[in-house]
């Protein structure tokens, strides 16, 4: 079993509920068990079209069994369930999970990096992931997520 973060978000439709239906999709599978939800975070967009709404996100914690592939096909699944149409990169979207960190383990493939390329220029990402787990441990750069978040 490894530990892994998850950070979610929505900016389109009831954002509330797509991130508990996430979360129960979560739980509902096995080979998953979510171990923490941070709160859910009222975000300004970052990037992507002009004058897009904000963005409730949020941080998992998780114990699983699934190697780091099988759980991004997993997301990609539950965010296919969950209607998430792929149109324009960065756009408005009912839901996007993506992978923090998996355990201390450094992956780079072509579909999937570990840790997430932008974890650390994100507060969005970093101020959810630090209400449930301010000393895990970017392994790139060897800081915890509490530090990483007071440099910014
Ligand atoms: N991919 C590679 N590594 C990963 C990973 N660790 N986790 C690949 C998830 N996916 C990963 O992602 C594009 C491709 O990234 C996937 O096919 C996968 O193979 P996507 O989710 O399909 O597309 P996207 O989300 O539009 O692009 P991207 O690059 O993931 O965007 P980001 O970085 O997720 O940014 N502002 C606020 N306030 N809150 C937000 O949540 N989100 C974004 C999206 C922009 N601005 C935001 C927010
Ligand atoms: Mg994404």
């Amino acid at each position: 079993m490894a530990r892994a973060f998850l950070s979610l978000g929505s900016n389109l439709g009831d954002r509330r509920t797509a991130l508990d239906a996430a979360v129960a999709a979560l739980r509902a599978t096995a080979g998953i068990e979510v171990v923490a939800v941070s709160p859910y975070l009222e975000t300004a967009p970052a990037g992507g079209p002009p004058n897009q709404p904000q963005f409730l996100n949020a941080a998992a914690a998780l114990e699983t069994a699934l190697d780091p592939e099988a759980l991004l096909d997993l997301l990609q699944a539950i965010e296919r369930r969950l209607g998430r149409e792929r149109i324009v990169r960065w756009a408005p979207r009912t839901i996007d999970l993506d992978l923090l960190l998996y355990g201390n383990r450094i992956v780079a493939t072509g579909r999937l990096r570990v840790p997430h390329l932008r974890l650390r220029e994100r507060r969005f990402v970093l101020e959810p992931l630090a209400a449930i787990a301010p000393q895990a441990v970017d392994p790139i750069t060897g800081l915890t997520i509490r530090q990483l978040l007071d440099t910014m």
